[in-house]
Order: structure tokens, then C-alpha cells, then sequence
């Protein structure tokens, strides 16, 4: 298991947890964006979004599901932020598909 979101999900490594089910984790970046800034990540390996296919794309709505509960929890009623960083050029840093949940303050766009 040579990925560090993996052995975060195992407890391998440990975390600020936000939320957990069966399927999925959350929890407070390393190198926080915003005054709020979650990780949700499927706890089986998946690379990136670009591996995403019709045999498990059904994590992605179990994220989503997810990400709600949270804004909820963590009170971000004037909204949030959901990205997920995919490939060299697209900034993605840790090879295991992750959404970050960003808030409490005013997001800018576009995204640098
Ligand atoms: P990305 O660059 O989109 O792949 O995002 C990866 C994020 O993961 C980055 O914001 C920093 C965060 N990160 C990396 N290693 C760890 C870790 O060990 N623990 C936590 N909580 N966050 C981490």
C-alpha cells in the first residue's frame, strides 16, 4: 500500500477527521486553502478523476452525499467550494482521487 490517502483510510497515518462512512473519509487538510478545507476521499484506490468508469462511479455520488453532510455540519450556509485536481496539470499532488470541500471565506474565480 504505497499511497498515502490509502493508509490515511486504513489509520496507517493518522488524520482530523470530519466524517466517515463504509465507503468514504473526510478530512482537514495538511496545508489548509481556506478557513475550511476538507479532503473526501473514496477509502479504495482510485487514482484520479480520469479513472473514473461505469463500474465505480457510484462513489463519486456517495462523495457527493457526503460533502453535503459536511457543509451542513460545518455550518457553511453561505457556501462551499468542491475541487478535485486531476493529473500533473491539473495541480493534483497525491495520487488517489480526493475532492477538496473549501470554505468560509469568498471563493475567487477563475481558479489560478
Ligand atoms: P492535490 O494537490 O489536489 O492532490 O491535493 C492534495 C492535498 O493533500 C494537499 O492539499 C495537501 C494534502 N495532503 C497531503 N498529504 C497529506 C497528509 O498526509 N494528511 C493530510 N491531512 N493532508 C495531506
Amino acid at each position: 500500500m504505497d499511497c498515502i490517502f490509502c493508509k490515511i483510510a486504513a489509520g496507517i497515518i493518522p488524520s482530523k477527521k470530519v466524517y466517515e462512512n463504509e465507503h468514504v473519509l473526510a478530512f482537514y487538510d495538511l496545508d489548509p486553502q481556506a478557513p475550511v478545507h476538507v479532503l473526501i476521499i473514496p477509502k479504495t484506490h482510485i487514482t484520479s478523476a480520469a479513472e473514473i468508469t461505469p463500474e465505480n462511479s457510484a462513489i463519486v455520488a456517495r462523495i457527493f452525499e457526503a460533502a453535503a453532510v459536511i457543509a451542513e455540519k460545518l455550518e457553511l450556509k453561505d457556501g462551499f467550494r468542491i475541487v478535485s485536481n486531476c493529473g500533473p496539470a491539473g495541480g493534483q499532488s497525491v495520487p488517489h482521487l480526493h475532492f477538496h470541500l473549501l470554505g468560509g471565506r469568498d471563493m475567487t474565480w477563475p481558479p489560478g
